[in-house]
Order: C-alpha cells, then sequence, then structure tokens
C-alpha cells in the first residue's frame, strides 16, 4: 500500500515505519492514523519479527495536530471520541503485537507522541531528543497511555512532576529514570536501533510477543494471577518449535537457529 503520512519499510524481517509529515514535526493526523493502523496490519501479514517507529526529520512526533481543526466553530469537540477512535487502539495494538516493538525517538516526543514512545516495547533515544508531556500546557491530560505507563516507569512523583508541568525531560535523564531503555549519540542512533532490531528479529518472536503479554499484564495483576498466566503462557511457549531449538543449540554447544514458531 502507498502511504501519504508514514513511510513502510521491511526488510531482514524488521519493519520500520517512519513518521512522515516533517513540517509539522510529525503531529498526528486523522490520515496519519489510519495509515499507522494499516501499516501495523501489514506488518503482522508480512510476519515482520520486529518493527521499529521512528520521525522523519527533526522530531518523533509532536502529538495531535493541532492545525487540523477549528475550535472557533467547533462548538462542542469530543475528544473522548478522537481517542476512542484512535490513540487507545493505536496503544493496544503496539502492546498487542507478537514482536518487539523499538522507538527511536530522533527528536522531540511531546503530547500523544511522547506517550506513543512510551507506548513501545523498547525506547532509544537520542541524545539530544527530549520528551513532553505537553498536554497540560492546552489545558489537557496526558492520553496515549500516558497515565498508565508514566507513574510504572518513574514512579508516581515523576510522573506527577512531568505530568503537571508540562516541563521538557532530555533523553539522558529519561534513561537514568527508566522512562526509556537507552539514550545514544544522536549520529549512533539509527544505526544502533537497526542492528538491534536485526538482531532481535532473529530470536525467539513467539517466546518475546508471550513475554510482551506476561509483562504488560503483570501491571495490573496480583501475584495468583500473574503465575496463572506465567503457567499457561509457558505451555504455549513449550509448545513452540524455538524451544526445541534452544535446548537442543544448548546441547550440542551451537548456536540456535530460531525461526519465530
Ligand atoms: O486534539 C486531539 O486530537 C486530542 C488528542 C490530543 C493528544 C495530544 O497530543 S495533545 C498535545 C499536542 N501537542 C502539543 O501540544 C505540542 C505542540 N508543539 C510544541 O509544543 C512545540 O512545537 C515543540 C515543543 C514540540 C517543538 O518546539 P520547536 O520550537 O522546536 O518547534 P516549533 O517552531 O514550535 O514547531 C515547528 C513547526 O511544527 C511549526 O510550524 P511552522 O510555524 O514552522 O509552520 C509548528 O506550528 C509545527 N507544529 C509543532 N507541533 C505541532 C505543529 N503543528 C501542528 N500540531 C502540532 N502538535
Amino acid at each position: 500500500m502507498a502511504y501519504q503520512t508514514i513511510l513502510l519499510d521491511i526488510a531482514d524481517n524488521v519493519a520500520t515505519v517512519t513518521l512522515n509529515r516533517p513540517d509539522k514535526l510529525n503531529a498526528f493526523s486523522v490520515e496519519m492514523h489510519e495509515e499507522l493502523r494499516a501499516a501495523i496490519k501489514e506488518i503482522k501479514a508480512a510476519k515482520a519479527r520486529a518493527m521499529v517507529l521512528t520521525g522523519a526529520g527533526r522530531a518523533f512526533c509532536a502529538g495531535a495536530d493541532l492545525g487540523a481543526r477549528d475550535l472557533a466553530t467547533e462548538e462542542k469537540l469530543d475528544l473522548g471520541a478522537l481517542l476512542k477512535k484512535y490513540y487507545n487502539p493505536l496503544i493496544r495494538a503496539l502492546h498487542r503485537l507478537p514482536m518487539p516493538v523499538i522507538a527511536a525517538v530522533n527528536g522531540v516526543a511531546a503530547g500523544a507522541g511522547a506517550n506513543i514512545a512510551l507506548g513501545c516495547d523498547l525506547v532509544f533515544a537520542a541524545r539530544s531528543a527530549s520528551f513532553i508531556q505537553a498536554f497540560v500546557r492546552i489545558g489537557l491530560v496526558p492520553d496515549a497511555g500516558g497515565t498508565y505507563m508514566l507513574p510504572r516507569l518513574i514512579g508516581l512523583q515523576r510522573a506527577m512532576g512531568l505530568a503537571i508541568t508540562g516541563d521538557k525531560i532530555d533523553a539522558e535523564t529519561a534513561a537514568q529514570w527508566g522512562m526509556i531503555w537507552k539514550c545514544i549519540d544522536d549520529d549512533a542512533l539509527m544505526d544502533e536501533v537497526m542492528e538491534f532490531a536485526r538482531h532481535i528479529a532473529t530470536q525467539p518472536t513467539r517466546s518475546i510477543g508471550l513475554i510482551k503479554r506476561a509483562l504488560y499484564a503483570s501491571l495490573g495483576n496480583d501475584l495468583d494471577s500473574q503465575l496463572d498466566l506465567e503457567r499457561n503462557l509457558q505451555r504455549v511457549a513449550g509448545y513452540g518449535t524455538d524451544y526445541r531449538e534452544g535446548v537442543q543449540a544448548f546441547l550440542e554447544k551451537r548456536p540456535a537457529k530460531f525461526t519465530g514458531a
């Protein structure tokens, strides 16, 4: 499919999605939401084994396109309906994709742009990148899963500080706080992310999909429920061919050749 607001490239089992409205700092339009949704379907159908999400130009994503609607004439705009239709399904889709989803945050990530990055499984960011819970600056509430992920990643106090001030946090501090996985020199970001993505795409993808399910579920489960879930997921993993290959390779003292099944 040809896309207007994103780029999609699939190679070596790695799907790279680039948000591509650089003159708007890759702010989300309805078209971009729809295209990203279609791309995620395409990535699933192609049986990619890792996905990378990044932005074109100097920004990762500046959140919702604030110029897309005329607030002077739209009397009662239902932002809840927009979240229901676009942002919430996107965050669910990223969490549920049965492959690792990696954000390569190349520049500023603001508003929903910040929280879509945090909705990815691992976040790498360029040293010059930053994260802004910009919502409060325009009288809104963090969305796209921000109020869920932030306190779990960095604790309630830091989450509260970022959300109620709308202050910018740089990538290095974000990494120190545990908000993101890694901060990388700007010039090395994409090379390092793609090397990592190509490697992780050779690993037991099915097992990684199950690990995602277990860890995300753990954020809301008690110990008993989580132990039950681990039992169920381990059963599924144990039926996979990658488990057999992993054990066989260990016993034969050779590198495993995982197929993702
Ligand atoms: O409304 C709904 O759909 C509900 C959902 C809401 C979810 C949300 O994401 S709410 C939060 C929305 N985002 C923001 O409030 C961030 C707005 N942007 C900024 O605060 C700043 O642009 C940045 C801090 C991100 C970067 O600042 P800076 O100085 O590096 O760049 P700039 O000059 O402000 O922006 C460059 C251009 O991008 C500029 O256009 P121009 O003047 O060159 O033609 C600017 O208008 C445009 N731009 C930046 N952010 C957005 C945007 N255009 C539309 N929407 C944006 N969000």
